[in-house]
């Protein structure tokens, strides 16, 4: 059997049309909320949820804590392997907040208004944290610390920094990047980058029997 030629890379980790990067760029709209560290950062949880609640620094602390090595990839075209992060699985406040049996969707709502939303079954899948660290020290503000999401099976900008909120919803609400004009499913797998990537994506399902709409 004929060896592949090693071309220096991982194959098969990279999405189509990524550049692999080995800084960490940073990106977002707006300013870094300087202000905001684990003695005066808070978590809402809220909406359709059975309890409610308001998780401080110290709270995120007792959960049981969750390391993670995942790949990550921004809409602008790089992408970033192996990256190391330690936090709480989403599954762990899921599970506190019992949201109620209609709740399609969260809203993660950051510090200074920014906002994106996940489906509740995508935040469900495995290696989705609340992290707080990043390669072994503490999360940095200009990364999103105290704490951000981490969501690496979607576009970064799915991945929200300064994170003060999860509002659990019946209904999506397409967040600050996605009114934009940026896919709302924002595989990178599937190159969903801008939301006419999702208008012919369901169109292809349509064509395919395959689409179903929501509820
Ligand atoms: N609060 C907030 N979170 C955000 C953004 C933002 O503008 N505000 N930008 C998103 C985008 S577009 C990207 S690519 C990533 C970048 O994260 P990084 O700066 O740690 O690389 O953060 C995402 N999360
Ligand atoms: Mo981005």
């Amino acid at each position: 059997m004929r060896e592949e030629p090693d071309l220096g890379r991982p194959r098969g980790r990279v999405p189509p049309g990524q550049v692999l990067t080995e800084g960490f760029p940073v990106l977002h709209a707006g300013t870094v909320p300087r202000d905001l560290r684990p003695g005066n950062w808070s978590l809402r949880i809220h909406g359709a949820v059975a309890r409610p609640q308001e998780l401080r620094f110290t709270d995120l602390l007792t959960l049981s804590r969750t390391d993670e090595v995942a790949d990550i990839h921004c809409v602008t075209s790089w992408s970033k392997l192996g990256t190391r992060w330690a936090g709480v699985a989403f599954s762990e406040i899921d599970q506190r907040a019992k949201p109620a049996p209609e709740v399609g969707f969260v809203v993660t709502e950051c510090e200074q208004g920014f906002t994106t939303s996940l489906p509740l079954a995508t935040l469900r899948e495995p290696g989705v944290l609340l992290a707080f660290e990043y390669d072994g020290k503490p999360l940095p503000a200009e990364h999103g610390g105290p704490v951000r999401m981490l969501v690496p099976q979607r576009y970064f900008y799915k991945s929200a920094k300064w994170l003060r909120g999860l509002r659990f919803v019946k209904e999506d609400e397409p967040g600050f990047w996605e009114v934009r004009g940026y896919s709302n499913i924002a595989d990178p797998w599937q190159g969903l980058r801008y939301d006419v990537d999702d208008v012919r994506l369901i169109h292809r399902m349509r064509k395919q029997n395959l689409f179903q709409p929501l509820g």
